[in-house]
């Protein structure tokens, strides 16, 4: 494989679109020796199938503010590889997205949701509407347009979205509702419903929940355990708030959140009511964090900075990507930090992951970490299919087992000859294996 050629390629085909060509080629990097060692990868044109969309489904929405001025926005469906299954993956709802951003993430879901051991495709979608200081009959409004288009596009057995960065349970029910209508028919199209009408238990939490659980993982294998740790969490989101609370439950110390507008530093720990309080600042669509340390002495507020700086045994990033750069990563390593998890999607720029590679630093790549959120996407479908609901014990049992199964697969794939584990190799190769075999099974397509 001629990985140079390939991004030349991509670069010229695609240009500009950068957080894309980020993620192909930080997977391409890890796979190259496998596909070198598997000439029929190679005949079959993988390589080039596997890198571009099945198609990009791109429209324009168009709503009505509270003043009563039209408002119009993009919307977009990347429908990216479906050799395992039905494509599967998250709406964003944010300023910056574009088609580079949600092309890397749909690129990424295709390895993620191939390691989650369920048959789901990558896919990934969203818009540039930005929910944040929206009234409710505004959002309400602007996921009804959306859906107005997007539902002839997608189905239970076709395209399944679900939430991400500013889509969470309300948006998924305006979503849901609508597509209800257009369709008349009651199905498991959306995951991340409201468990009234076939949400999932624990799908709220499991992204977050999944990633402390592999991070519990990579830390036996250094024999030690959440228990008095320090852990620095960026972000206040649906993945924030899942991995604080489980982190918590594992006697760690949460000693930071952050938002857009700096960080947290709260040394007695974020937990309990401490939480309860980030979620209805959160709720009130008012994405800043500096009350906190107004609400709770003790703790810090350091504007326009990333928690990276603070001395701490884990980090976790969960707000977005590339919000980790090199710098961070040194600060982080000079300061004894064992264990970086990322709970976001690529938060850690190629710098800053290689940097954590180069000290043995246990470093758990998003794809791994965080897919425990479509994992347990994957199990409401189940559910929806079977016309059952299982208890919140079930599926958190279930999902804790598909997350050991992650990190078994990328310690199977990533163990290096001096014993240390390449999770980021280890990922990109378990992930890649079974599509790019599944594709070969099935033909040219
Ligand atoms: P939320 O919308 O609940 O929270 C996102 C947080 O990140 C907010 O604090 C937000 O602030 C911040 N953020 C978003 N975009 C940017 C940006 N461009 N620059 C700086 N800060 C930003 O999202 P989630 O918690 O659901 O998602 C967080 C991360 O986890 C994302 O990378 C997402 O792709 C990933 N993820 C989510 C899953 C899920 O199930 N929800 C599953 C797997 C991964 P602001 O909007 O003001 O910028
Ligand atoms: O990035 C992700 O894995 C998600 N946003 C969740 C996707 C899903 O379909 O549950």
């Amino acid at each position: 494989m001629d990985l140079n050629k390939i991004m030349n390629d991509l670069g010229k085909k695609h240009p500009g679109e950068v957080e894309y060509h980020q993620a192909v080629r930080e997977v391409l990097e890890s796979i190259e020796e496998v596909v070198n060692e598997n000439p029929q990868f190679e005949t079959a044109g993988i390589i080039e199938r596997i890198i571009e969309p099945d198609r990009i489904l791109s429209f324009k929405v168009t709503w009505v503010d509270d003043k009563g001025k039209v408002n119009v926005n993009l919307g977009y469906r990347i429908q990216f590889n479906n050799a395992i299954g039905p494509y599967k993956g998250g709406l964003r709802f944010h300023p910056s997205v574009n088609l580079s951003i949600l092309k890397f993430l749909g690129f990424e879901q295709i390895f993620k949701n191939s390691l989650t051991t369920l048959p789901m495709g990558g896919g990934k979608g969203g818009s540039d509407f930005n929910p944040k200081g929206k009234s409710d009959g505004e959002i309400m409004r602007f996921c009804q347009a959306f859906m107005m288009e997007l539902w002839q596009l997608i189905g239970p057995e076709t395209d399944v979205p679900a939430g991400d960065i500013g889509v969470g349970g309300k948006e998924i029910g305006y979503m849901y509702g609508m597509y209800k209508k257009l369709r008349r028919e009651n199905t498991g199209i959306l995951t991340g419903k409201g468990t009234n009408w076939g949400g999932s238990l624990v799908r709220p939490e499991a992204t977050g929940f999944g990633a402390v659980y592999f991070a519990q993982e990579m830390l036996a294998t250094k024999g030690t355990t959440f228990e008095g740790k320090n852990v620095a969490i960026s972000g206040f989101g649906n993945v924030a708030w899942g991995a604080a609370t489980k982190v918590t439950e594992l006697g760690g110390r949460v000693v930071t959140i952050s938002g857009p507008d700096g960080y947290i530093y709260d040394p007695n720990g974020i937990s309990g009511d401490k939480i309860e309080y980030l979620l209805e600042l959160r709720a009130s669509n008012q994405d800043i964090v500096a009350p906190y340390a107004v609400e709770f002495p003790g703790a810090t507020f350091n504007e326009g900075k990333r928690p990276w700086e603070v001395k701490v045994d884990v980090a976790l990033p969960c707000a977005t990507q590339n919000e980790l750069n090199g710098e961070d990563a040194q600060k982080l390593i000079d300061n004894g930090c064992i264990c970086v998890a990322e709970g976001a999607n690529m938060p850690s720029t190629p710098e800053a992951m290689h940097l954590f590679l180069k000290n043995n630093i246990l470093f758990g790549p998003a794809k791994a970490v965080n897919a425990g959120g479509v994992a347990t996407s994957g199990l409401e479908m189940s559910q929806n299919a079977m016309k059952l609901a299982w208890p919140a014990e079930e599926v958190d049992a279930k999902l804790h087992q598909i997350m050991r199964n992650i990190h078994a697969a990328c310690v199977k794939h990533g163990t290096k000859a001096d014993g240390n584990v390449d999770y980021v190799k280890g990922a990109n190769i378990a992930g890649f294996l079974k599509v790019a075999n599944s594709m070969l099974d099935q033909g040219v397509l």
